[in-house]
């Protein structure tokens, strides 16, 4: 793994932050989508808007809600509401989030029946007792009236760096999320823990008949995929509802998964595409080499198909010093010199990017 050590830095407070929303998509639709683009380019007919100006800190993430609300996570574990143009002075909730590596509130979701039978939204967490949570709370209001209910945690106390992140309901109605090697990579190919693997678990926190390994002794039945090393975003294809997910590599190599039941992506055993004593492993469909410099890979695919998305540039703008090179001469995408960038299921076509400051970004 690229073992950072001495690099979990807390974000900077106070910080002036940009969540832009871009409408292009929203407006066009799945129906005109494009041919994939090169990596690091969204499509020419995004736009952006600035919905946040201040009052973030630290922001990982946000989804918009069924009713229009959009839900904002911070890394340190609130979760803040923009309703109406304005972003709500008392947060939704405040969990209690432990931001340090590419640790933090990382992984939000709605449930597909959120403003039909429910209003059930879902987020995925490291905890300050360094286990990694998958908790639901209802939001009919825009400030919690109860506890979380915990779905799933891990067992293992979280290492700084490698904890996965997304969440996402696929288009079966299960519950996919997410969760790195834990900075070990011989777990990715341990199906007895969770790290290293896409998860599928019922809206319940039951495990599906279905699973690859439900029912086998001394394996996890949670698991879906496994063979990762942080796989911080995926998503589902809205048009195919096929699964993709970025695979945020080592030294040399990212990747872009076409991520299917059962699938060993490989890791630690190879990475990029396979060369070597191959037999059982899934090829990435599309993998570019960083050559250990910044090229993290931490978008979704576009409408329309998967491509690589959320390439860093180098960090030679807008970074602080203290953000670069870290690791021995290892760069990679910090600050602002990252954007994520995802369409979601419902049309919805998201970006948020860091302005001033180092941006969460996983190693
Ligand atoms: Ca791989």
């Amino acid at each position: 793994m690229a073992g950072h050590a001495g690099t979990a830095r807390r974000p900077r407070r106070g910080g002036r932050w940009l969540i832009a929303l871009l409408a292009g998509l929203m407006l066009v639709g799945p129906a005109v989508a494009s041919a994939p683009k090169a990596a690091g380019s969204p499509s020419p007919d995004f736009q952006t808007s600035l919905i946040v100006g201040d009052g973030l800190d630290g922001p990982s993430g946000f989804e918009i809600a069924p009713d229009g609300r959009i839900f904002v996570l911070e890394r340190a574990g609130k979760i803040k509401i923009v309703k109406d143009g304005q972003l709500l002075p008392t947060p939704f909730a405040d969990l209690p989030s432990e931001d340090t590596g590419d640790r933090g509130l990382i992984g939000i979701a709605f449930d597909p029946d959120f403003g039909v039978s429910n209003h059930f939204v879902y987020f995925y967490y490291t905890g300050h007792d360094l286990l990694n949570h998958l908790v639901r709370f209802s939001a009919d209001a825009d400030v919690a009236q109860e506890a979380p209910l915990e779905l799933f945690r891990t067992s293992s106390p979280s290492q700084l760096l490698h904890v996965g992140g997304s969440i996402r309901f696929g288009p079966d109605g299960k519950l996919y999320f997410a969760v790195g090697d834990n900075g070990q990579g011989t777990n990715a190919q341990d199906l007895s823990n969770p790290h290293g693997k896409i998860l599928r678990i019922n809206k319940d926190g039951s495990i599906p008949d279905d699973n690859p390994f439900a029912g086998q002794p001394g394996k996890l039945g949670a698991i879906w995929a496994y063979g990762f090393r942080n796989p911080w975003r995926f998503q589902f294809d809205s048009a195919t509802g096929e699964l993709y997910g970025g695979d945020v590599g080592n030294f040399t190599w990212e990747e872009v998964n076409h991520i299917v039941r059962g699938g060993n992506y490989g890791w630690p055993l190879n990475e990029g595409l396979c060369t070597a004593n191959c037999a059982g492993f899934i090829d990435p469909i599309h993998a570019y080499p960083h050559d250990g410099s910044s090229a993290a890979v931490t978008g979704g695919p576009p409408p329309g198909g998967p491509t690589t998305s959320g390439r860093g540039r180098p960090p030679d703008r807008e970074t602080p010093d203290s953000d670069r090179g870290h690791g021995g001469g290892h760069r990679r995408a910090t600050g602002a010199a990252l954007v994520t960038w995802w369409r979601d299921d419902r049309g919805a076509t998201g970006s948020a990017r860091r302005r001033q400051a180092a941006a969460p970004v996983p190693r």
